[in-house]
Formats: structure tokens, C-alpha cells, sequence
């Protein structure tokens, strides 16, 4: 831990004062921290919100297992609005790999990987998040190529 000091004016101070009695804290520095660690994540969550991304999604699933295979492809249907495109390689008799490219805002993105690597079965799942919240600004390269994907051929 390291000791930082810093000058407050005093009306300021007398306000936090009154703050840290009716909320019982200990010391000004156990106040602090927790005010600063609220603060922080709020700005986080704030940013997570606003900002987007394209995401590279990869996984390996048994085709074989039960279920699994229309439960991985409902749920890409389900968000077809972040999914763009979904490259299935038959690895072995048993084993599919499958590579998602996502995009949306970077929580619906992360909200829908997780979702997908703790489906029971799917393993070694991955994701590659870039943030375009700058690549926005260029319109040569900002707009993105969705394929029309059937998955009437995924089963296997
Ligand atoms: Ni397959």
C-alpha cells in the first residue's frame, strides 16, 4: 500500500467528515477507498456500455454429445443480431470447431461468449475482443460484411 496526500478545502472537509460518521467508517483512508473504488467501477461499467466491438469467438464441441449441436446453433439465432458469421470445421468423427465473428456493443459481446464457452460440452472456448470505438471514426473501413449463413448443414 502506498501513502498518497492530498489537499481538500475545508468546507469539503467538513462535509466528508459528517459522510464518514453517518456511515460509520473507521478513517478518512477506508472512506476513500471505498468512494474511489465506486467511482471506478461505475466509469467502467459506464464504458462497457458505450463502447463496441467485433469479437473472434472459437470453441470445440462433440456433435455426438445430446442437444448440443441445436443448443449451440439456437443460441447464435437467438443473437443473430451480434453473430455475423460462423465458420464450422469438421475436426474429427467427433469433434466440431467453430469460429463466431461477433459484433455489438463489447458487453452484449462478452455477455454472449460467456454464455456459449459454459455451455456444458463446449470446451477450449476463446474470445479475441478488438474494440472499434475508434475505428467508428473511419467510414472506408468502419462498415463490416454480414454473410447470409444457413445452418441447415451444422448438425454434423
Ligand atoms: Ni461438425
Amino acid at each position: 500500500m502506498e501513502r498518497v496526500t492530498i489537499s481538500l478545502e475545508d468546507n469539503l472537509l467538513l462535509e466528508f467528515d459528517a459522510f464518514i460518521k453517518r456511515k460509520g467508517y473507521a478513517n478518512r483512508s477506508e472512506a476513500i477507498r471505498d468512494l474511489l473504488r465506486d467511482r471506478l467501477e461505475q466509469d467502467r461499467q459506464s464504458e462497457d456500455r458505450a463502447s463496441s466491438a467485433v469479437g473472434c469467438l472459437s470453441y470445440v464441441f462433440n456433435h455426438h454429445q445430446r442437444e448440443l449441436s441445436r443448443r449451440v446453433t439456437e443460441a447464435q439465432h437467438a443473437r443473430h443480431d451480434l453473430v455475423l458469421s460462423t465458420l464450422h470445421v469438421h475436426l474429427d468423427h467427433e469433434n466440431c470447431l467453430e469460429i463466431a465473428v461477433l459484433k455489438g456493443a463489447t458487453s452484449d459481446v462478452r455477455g454472449f461468449a460467456d454464455s456459449m464457452m459454459a455451455e456444458t460440452g463446449v470446451h477450449y472456448g476463446n474470445l479475441h475482443l478488438i474494440s472499434t470505438q475508434h475505428a467508428d471514426h473511419d467510414h472506408t473501413h468502419g462498415h463490416s460484411h454480414a454473410h447470409v449463413h444457413s445452418h441447415e448443414d451444422d448438425q454434423a
